[in-house]
């Protein structure tokens, strides 16, 4: 079977800074494993005529996407012409398969794929050859990630490119995980939905034989950890920063507030982090309960204080406009930015993303859901023309649609006053 690959065509993902995601070079590794032929084509100029190209003699045509892709991939395959069966994965489908149904009844999508891709995908390869073709694969049982081949980092151009906020932003960067999945459940994240509750963790040799390749074969000198939370289990997290450590290549990560103990920091300084960034979304402990973050304003500054003590860069992931919000949300959020400052803060506004609490729930945390087009859950505050003028989403019961986007003005002329707000 001769398989074309697809990045959905999103200005975001061909940013300065912005990295490969893993899902695709998961699936093209079991697709190749099994002895088929597999292209990839990314993002960026000429996006349409190279992918028309590509398909030119395709068997299959397979997107990834995220919610946001959506609408973008099914444009993408309208206008092409391509005879061969087209298949959609990845956390878009996965959460969100509703938006795909009239696709699949029309015959634009010829199948879905839900959750974890590994297995299902080579089940569907096999169909393929004996057309038995289903237009639904959900995933069973977790795969096992020690044994599924690794990324097939060799199909794609570029790995990604200055990751660090220190970074030259030239530098050859790649992403890599040592998790999958996440214990917590907050209200505004998909995870839960996507790989389930547990965690499954990755044998640290067979990370570190993924790490040499990056390094050895792929020339990467920075990379992120892409886990969901890969400190769930602080033993293993100590053991992959070691594995690090010993390549000397600098890193990063995405964690939550939770161990914050010095220790946890300096064992990730020692070991070539540069740069951490903390799920803090919130100073109002109100919020945070609502969110169901199972962390408080007190923990977030605990972190960010830990942290810069031990040397690191910390950047703040945060987001306004959540469910819970008053007005004093701004002001407590400013006050405790300005008393422990990280070093940066990257804000977004609150999107009901497909498969959270808050999108199947609404009325639970008292808002009401006012946009469902995929095409506005961007929560970056800036594109590529510059700012992005605030937009409501959800609309926390009792406040008008001006007064929301005035809350997320305020917050975000507050963190421009405090010099804190990163523009990527
Ligand atoms: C790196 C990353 C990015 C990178 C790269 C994006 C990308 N396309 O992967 C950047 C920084 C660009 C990014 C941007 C955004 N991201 Co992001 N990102 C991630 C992160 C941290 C890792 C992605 C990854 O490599 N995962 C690991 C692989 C193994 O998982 P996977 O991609 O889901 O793939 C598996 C299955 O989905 C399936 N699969 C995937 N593709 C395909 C294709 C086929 C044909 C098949 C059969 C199967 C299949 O098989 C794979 C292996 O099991 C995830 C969190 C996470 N842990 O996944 C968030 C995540 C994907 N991002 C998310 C979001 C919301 C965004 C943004 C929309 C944010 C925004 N701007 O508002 C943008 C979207 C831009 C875009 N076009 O993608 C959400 C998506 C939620 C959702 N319901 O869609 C996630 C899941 C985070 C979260 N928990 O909420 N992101
Ligand atoms: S936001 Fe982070 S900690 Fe919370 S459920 Fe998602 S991945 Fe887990």
């Amino acid at each position: 079977v001769h398989l074309v690959l697809a990045y959905p065509p999103d200005e975001f993902t061909v940013r300065p800074g912005q990295q490969v995601g893993l899902g695709l070079l998961y699936v093209a590794a079991v697709a190749e494993h099994a002895g088929h032929e597999v292209t990839i084509v990314q993002e960026g100029p000429e996006y349409l005529p190279r992918l028309q190209e590509a398909v030119g003699e395709a068997d299959v045509l397979g997107f990834t996407a995220t919610c946001l892709d959506l609408p973008a991939v099914i444009e993408a395959r309208e206008h092409l012409t391509f005879s061969g069966l087209t298949v959609i994965g990845g956390p878009g489908p996965s959460t969100y398969p509703e938006f795909l149904e009239p696709y699949v009844r029309c015959g634009l999508i010829d199948a879905v794929f839900m959750g974890e891709g590994e297995a299902t995908f080579a089940e569907f390869l096999r169909h393929v050859e004996t057309d038995g073709v289903r237009k639904t694969y959900r995933a069973g049982q977790p795969v096992d990630i020690d044994a599924i081949p690794r990324p097939a980092r060799h199909l794609v151009q570029r790995q990604g490119h200055g990751l660090l906020l220190d970074s030259d932003g030239q530098v050859n960067a790649g992403t890599i995980l040592a998790s999958r999945g996440c214990p917590y459940n907050c209200h505004f994240c998909g995870s839960s939905t996507m790989w389930g509750r547990r965690v499954r963790l990755r044998d640290p040799e067979n990370f570190r034989r993924e790490l040499r390749e990056m390094i050895d074969r792929y020339g990467v000198r920075e990379l992120r950890l892409s886990d969901d939370n890969v400190i769930a289990q602080r033993d293993y997290a100590l053991e992959i920063f070691r594995i690090l450590g010993k390549t000397g290549v600098p890193w990063r990560l995405s964690i939550r507030v939770k161990p914050s103990d010095p220790d946890l920091y300096e064992a990730m300084r020692d070991n070539g982090c540069r740069e951490v960034s903390f799920g803090i979304e919130s100073f109002d402990d109100d919020v945070l309960r609502l969110l169901n973050k199972s962390a408080t304003a007190a923990d977030n500054q605990a972190a960010i204080r830990n942290a810069r003590a031990a040397g690191l860069v910390v950047r703040a992931l945060m987001i306004v406009g959540c469910p819970g919000e008053t007005p004093q949300t701004v002001d407590l959020n400013l006050a405790a930015l300005r008393e422990t400052p990280p070093t940066t803060v990257s804000l977004k506004t609150f999107i009901p993303l497909p498969g959270c609490e808050v999108w199947r729930n609404p009325q639970d945390f008292n808002v009401e859901i006012v946009n469902r087009d995929m095409r506005d859950y961007n929560f970056w505050m800036y594109t590529r023309e510059g700012v992005k003028p605030p937009q409501a989403l959800i609309l926390p019961d009792g406040w008008t649609e001006t007064q929301y986007t005035d809350h997320i003005q305020r917050m975000r002329d507050g963190l421009d006053a405090l010099g804190l707000m990163h523009r990527g």
